[in-house]
């Protein structure tokens, strides 16, 4: 989707504070973060949200589970972090493209639900 924010950030053409790379995902920090580490990682193709998910993208969503705590530790997050993976109108998603929020810092981190 030429048009969506995440596929313009994940292509380099609006600028993020990059956290990782690879061929299939990217994670960068959140514009308006809510913990004192708060980014997230997307899949370089577009997938709207979960709602939009099947057992065709299974690949790369196991990759963005999998790569989780390697960035999370490469953020400082060592002793835990949060996921949070809002989905769809009643979920409260804002941007329809699918992203794992990965949420963490030096003390735990109050309850959010
Ligand atoms: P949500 O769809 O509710 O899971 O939240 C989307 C998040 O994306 C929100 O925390 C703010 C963040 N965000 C929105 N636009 C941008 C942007 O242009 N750059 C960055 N880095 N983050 C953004």
């Amino acid at each position: 989707m030429s048009d969506c924010i995440f596929c313009k950030i994940a292509r380099g053409e609006i600028p993020s504070k990059k956290v990782y790379e690879d061929e299939e995902i990217f994670a960068f920090n959140d514009i308006n973060p809510i913990a004192p580490v708060h980014f997230m990682i997307v899949p370089k193709q577009h997938i709207a949200s979960l709602m939009d998910a099947d057992m065709s993208h299974q690949m790369v969503l196991g990759r963005i589970l999998a790569k989780a705590n390697e960035l999370a530790r490469s953020q400082g997050l060592t002793e835990g972090f949060r996921t949070i993976i809002n989905t769809g109108r009643i979920g409260h998603q804002e941007v329809y493209h699918l992203h794992v929020h990965i949420l963490g810092g030096p003390e735990p981190l109050g309850s959010m639900l």
